[in-house]
């Protein structure tokens, strides 16, 4: 498919519309929609709708498709999987491929110390399952998260969820001996890691603490990069006070901002750590990888999932992971990393209202602010609703969704970074 922006109608354009008039009918409302143009192809950086628009992807599915979207060793990786079996469930009949998996992340994921995974189907999962594991391995029931943070949306993992409208409201009650603390935000000034400490150590008697979960750079939260010691800071503090440290790389792993894991910036090896998005190419699968230790503490039984650690998914995930190495996309967020700030930083000088520019490798945002320093959401909403209608597709984050950010595939030609770039840059000065 040819790597082009094309618009033939607006967006979204009639066939699009006739389906969302049939997607209001059978899906709920509260199923949200970034953009309602409904999608026939997407290959590489551009997605194809079905009135013949191609757009330039710059959210890459959430940062799932790290390795572009339908890229062929992928494809070809499910097409002979399922040609030989699609499902057993592993608990059932055992396959190579759940143990090659969780071989590479044992690989990848930081430290050289033994480790075990565990493969279930979602973050959300992975979180709360690496929650399970470390309250079963200390014998403690508190968990500290933080007051950016986004976990996922099942009871657990939305109990760790910060943000209330639109995550948590109405879904409660939700699960207990879950303590939140500030987390690291340079542009607020908030959140300094002696603030933070101080936070954790007066709300809750730390010997009851299991583990913090922690993500190394907030994402739902808005791209918000901790101030630098912090992450490896918290880090120390838990190693001192026998509390795990689970780190949730489901947004940032996977080569997204310029390491395998974001962990490494801060030369952080986590106890536990929790994947998914970026692992499977584009195919549902999620991990939790630890220290062989803590993974073994649990029961046999206890961990399990019908559909984790799917075949296909492992097959898609050992491909992706194969492509993630030999196209070199670590070093590829790196670039289009330099090359969306640099172009960011130029729209902050000649524009007002971006508050700040930030981010690492290929996860990069900015941060709308009114003439006295408010949150601007409507601003962020405006510039995102633009890009879409000039055919480029970008994503809002932030607590207080005043963030737009860009995180594209990392396979992204960068003539078409740059047009896409063009393109926020004239929807910036509206
Ligand atoms: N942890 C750090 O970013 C998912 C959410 C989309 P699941 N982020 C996208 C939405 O609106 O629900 C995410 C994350 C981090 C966990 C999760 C949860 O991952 O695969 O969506 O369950």
């Amino acid at each position: 498919m040819e790597q082009q922006r094309k618009l033939v109608t607006e967006i979204p354009g009639p066939r699009s519309r006739a389906l969302w008039e049939r997607r209001t009918r059978a899906v709920p409302a509260g199923v949200g929609t970034t953009l309602p143009i409904f999608v026939q192809r997407a290959q590489g950086g551009i997605v194809e709708d079905v009135d013949g628009n191609r757009l330039i992807d710059l959210g890459a599915g959430i940062a799932v498709v790290n390795v572009g979207h339908a890229h062929p060793a992928v494809v070809e990786a499910i097409a002979t999987q399922a040609a030989n079996f699609v499902h057993t469930c592993f608990q059932v009949t055992p396959y190579e491929g759940y143990v090659a998996v969780c071989e590479q992340l044992a690989a990848r994921t930081p430290g050289s110390h033994e480790k075990r995974s565990l493969l279930v189907n979602s973050g959300a999962e992975a979180v709360e399952n690496a929650v399970k594991i470390a309250r079963s391995a200390t014998g403690r029931p508190a968990v500290v998260a933080f007051d950016q943070a986004f976990h996922g949306r099942t009871l657990l993992a939305l109990s760790l969820t910060a943000k209330v409208v639109p995550y948590k409201k109405s879904f409660g009650p939700y699960a207990p001996e879950v303590y939140r603390a500030p987390y690291s935000y340079p542009f607020r000034g908030t959140g300094g890691l002696a603030e933070t400490i101080a936070w954790i150590e007066a709300s809750v008697d730390v010997a009851e603490i299991a583990c913090v979960v922690v993500e190394p750079i907030a994402g739902e939260g808005g791209f918000v990069v901790p101030e630098p010691g912090w992450y490896g800071g918290i880090a120390q503090w838990c190693r001192t006070n026998g509390v795990l440290f689970v780190a949730d790389e489901v947004q940032t792993g996977f080569g997204r901002t310029g390491a395998w894991f974001a962990s490494e910036h801060e030369d952080v090896v986590p106890d536990l750590v929790a994947t998914a998005k970026g692992l499977g190419g584009g195919m549902p699968i999620a991990g939790v990888t630890g220290r062989a230790d803590i993974m073994d503490a649990v029961h046999a039984g206890g961990l399990g999932s019908t559909f984790g650690g799917n075949p296909v998914s492992c097959a898609a995930a050992l491909a992706a992971i194969d492509v993630i190495e030999k196209e070199g996309l670590v070093e590829r967020a790196r670039k289009l990393g330099d090359r969306m700030l640099e172009r960011l930083v130029a729209m902050q000088r000649a524009s007002s209202g971006i508050g700040d520019v930030r981010g690492r490798g290929a996860m990069v945002a900015i941060e709308l602010v009114t003439d006295n320093g408010a949150p601007d959401a409507d601003r962020a909403k405006r510039i995102c609703a633009a890009c879409h209608a000039n055919g480029v597709i970008v994503l809002t984050a932030g607590t207080l969704g005043n963030v737009v950010r860009l995180l594209p595939p990392l396979v992204l030609d960068e003539g078409l970074l740059d047009e896409g770039l063009n393109v926020l840059e004239a929807a910036v000065r509206g």
